[in-house]
């Protein structure tokens, strides 16, 4: 109740935006719960505002939707939302598959709980654009985690493409931190272009390794570790402690090579068992040590808006490559042109500027 009427309040007086002329508050919850019923754009806002999870959910799949008719309620939902966005810590979470992310992710995420946070925890996963699987689609790494009332676990979204998933991650956060949730936690694998795609959303960027898999600096992109704000080190326990802690100095070794970060500060390497709940707190404590820093220094803020500038050019292109493929005389003139081109009759180059033309 008392968390409305700041929301409202706050709404009326930053922006002059009227709230939602909802009063009835039993009749908004009814009507969100009640699935056979669409709820308005208003009563969705209204809904995310009051932490309601089902308008959340529902807002969400809208957001997700192909639907256009959807989309278009979808943008109203986070135009309404997105003067309450932005009031969180957007985290990142890359590994290989298996290095640990979901569990990391539950022992994080329940010691976040303990300090009154609320977290909500999503996905980037270039498989599912495939797939149409999921990386959290089980959600049985964070069994414990789905139990909470004050976390929000949601699948990944699947797509046609990485832009795609990408964009409507954005639109999922701004929905999340409308909702009150003041930690976001993006879990992506780390093949491929999905780990640079998050971390071009958010605040800190964590990496999570193996010790003991030979040279310990093999295999790993040079991207990746130049993006990374922190390396831990996953599963540092039972046997495996003692190359967890020699991989631990390679690893601090190799980063000492990269030149200093622009946010100056230097990313540390550090231990975790995700399994045993051991050195989480510590890797909590070091995101903190950066929050504090970068917010100093006005890096935080600085970063937010090159990403949002990133992300206006993102959505142009992304667009523009939706509108032209979608196009009629485009899907036409497309197919003649691929078959020239089995034919040798043409050359990409040629075949593309003909149909660049058509618009
Ligand atoms: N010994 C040990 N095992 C761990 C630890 N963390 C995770 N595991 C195990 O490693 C396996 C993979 O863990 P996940 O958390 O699913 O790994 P992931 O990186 O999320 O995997 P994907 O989502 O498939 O990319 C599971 O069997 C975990 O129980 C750890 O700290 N120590
Ligand atoms: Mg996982």
């Amino acid at each position: 109740m008392q968390k409305k009427q700041k929301h409202t309040s706050a709404l009326e007086e930053k922006n002059g935006i009227p709230a939602p002329e909802i009063t009835d508050d039993s009749a908004i919850s009814k009507v969100i719960l009640n699935r056979k019923k669409q709820p308005s754009e208003q009563e969705l806002i209204r809904g995310i505002l009051d932490s309601n999870i089902t308008a959340l959910s529902r807002a969400i799949t809208l957001v997700e939707s192909k639907n256009p008719k959807h989309l278009e309620k979808a943008n109203t939902i986070i135009k309404g939302c997105l003067p309450y966005a932005n009031n969180s810590i957007r985290i990142g979470v890359t590994g290989v598959p298996g290095v640990g992310k979901s569990t990391f992710i539950e022992a994080i995420g329940k010691h976040l709980i303990s300090l009154d946070k609320k977290i909500a925890v999503l996905a980037v996963d270039p498989s599912s654009t495939i797939t149409k699987g999921s990386i959290l689609g089980d959600k049985t790494r964070m069994a414990d985690l789905v139990k909470e009332s004050n976390a929000y676990i949601r699948p990944s979204a699947s797509g046609d493409s990485l832009g795609g998933v990408a964009r409507k991650t954005r639109e999922t956060i701004i929905l999340c931190e409308a909702a009150g949730f003041n930690t976001i936690i993006i879990e992506t694998v780390g093949v491929g272009q999905s780990e640079t795609t998050v971390h071009s959303m958010v605040d800190f960027f964590l990496l999570l390794k193996l010790s003991g898999a030979g040279d310990e600096l093999q295999g790993i992109k040079r991207g990746i570790i130049e993006m990374a704000d922190a390396i831990v080190i996953n599963k540092a326990d039972g046997d495996n402690v003692k190359r967890a802690k020699l991989a631990k100095v390679e690893f601090a070794r190799a980063l000492h090579l990269y030149p200093e970060k622009e946010s100056s500060w230097s990313p540390p390497v550090s231990m975790c068992s995700a399994l045993n709940n051991e050195g989480i707190e510590a890797v909590w404590k070091m995101i903190t040590k950066y929050i504090n820093i970068t917010t100093k220094n006005n890096f935080f803020l600085k970063k937010r808006q090159e990403q949002n500038k990133f992300w206006l050019l993102q959505t142009i292109e992304e667009q523009l490559k939706f509108d032209f493929y979608n196009n009629k005389t485009i899907k036409t003139e497309l197919q003649k042109q691929l078959k020239l081109i089995e034919e040798n009759k043409t050359t990409p180059f040629a075949a593309a500027e003909d149909l660049l033309k058509l618009i």
